[in-house]
């Protein structure tokens, strides 16, 4: 039996090979055809062992390295494996750092926000300031409320109007809207008419007391032909029930011209009419000469905080 016994020997690559031979079941004489064949045998085991002893003159430390690299690549996995969860780690880190930089992206838009706001607000505060040094607008001091006309105006549709307590003529009475940065009233719809109607209602009580109220109203280019101050052509107005009207006195205009007013009746007033049953728009338009001394309304743009 023969037994290869190089366990030890494969272990560090360095070790021997041990062939032990158990000859006693063995007969002593052989034939000579086994003979030769053992002989071959054992010059084929010469050979291997030559072959074997080359190979571990060469390759000495084959087993050695192998062990190595096995070792080497175990601490190397570790390794992989420690880096990859540093790897993990510095992505969370990363995601962390993303959130947050978005958040703290958010907190700076919002405070370039409220800055603009800020700013805004501080502009229009100190425009309120100029306004109210420059009397635009009137600011009750007690109650800490301020309206966008100046003191004695009324606001209306965005509008601020005043009604006079003296009379002028017509073009005096512009003069003096103009100068205080308007112009004599216009009446551009139903709402208006309503809301100085009411106004002189309101201001004078009675019909004895007013003897009319000038707008921004004539035909001194061409008679008949009624001219707003801003350009505008009169045109009839429409009322709540989609019906063409016009606000004229019956019997008006009538370009009714007095002794003292050789010129004609070219500018209009508004005159004291009340009818609080129907609340309704009233029929008060005059035309009378432009030279009378009349009451007047003044119209400007309400204060806009810009
Ligand atoms: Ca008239």
């Amino acid at each position: 039996m023969v037994q290869n016994n190089n366990s030890s020997s494969s272990s560090d690559g360095g070790g021997e090979v041990v062939i032990s031979l158990d000859c006693s079941s063995l007969p002593r004489v052989y034939p000579i055809g086994v003979a030769a064949y053992m002989g071959q045998l054992i010059s084929r085991k010469t050979k291997l062992l030559e072959e074997y002893q080359k190979l571990l003159c060469k390759y000495p430390h084959f087993s050695s390295k192998q062990q190595k690299r096995m070792k080497i690549k175990t601490n190397l996995t570790q390794q992989n494996e420690e880096c990859q969860e540093r790897v993990n780690e510095m992505n969370q880190l990363n995601s962390n750092l993303t959130q947050q930089n978005k958040e703290c992206q958010e907190s700076v838009n919002e405070t370039n926000q409220l800055n603009s706001n800020l700013k805004e607000t501080n502009g229009k505060l100190r425009s309120i300031l100029r306004s109210i040094k420059s009397n635009k607008i009137n600011c009750n001091m007690t109650t800490l409320t301020c309206s966008r006309c100046m003191k004695g105006w009324t606001e209306h549709d965005s509008r601020c109007f005043f009604l006079s307590g003296d009379t002028k003529k017509w073009l005096d009475a512009r003069s003096y809207c103009i100068n205080k940065g308007g112009d004599l009233a216009v009446v551009l719809n139903e709402e208006d008419q309503m809301f100085l109607t009411k106004l002189i209602v309101k201001n004078y009580k009675s019909k004895e007391k007013f003897n009319g109220s000038w707008i921004g109203l004539h035909d001194m280019q061409r008679e008949r032909t009624f001219r707003w101050i801003n350009g505008n052509n009169l045109a009839k107005y429409i009322n709540e029930t989609g019906e063409e009207t016009d606000y004229w006195v019956n019997g008006q205009p009538d370009n009714n011209t007095p002794g003292w007013s050789p010129e004609g009746s070219d500018c209009v007033v508004l005159v004291f009419e009340l009818n609080e049953s129907t609340d309704r728009p009233i029929k008060n338009w005059d035309d009378i000469a432009c030279r009378g001394q009349r009451n007047y309304m003044c119209e400007s743009k309400a204060f806009i905080v810009e």
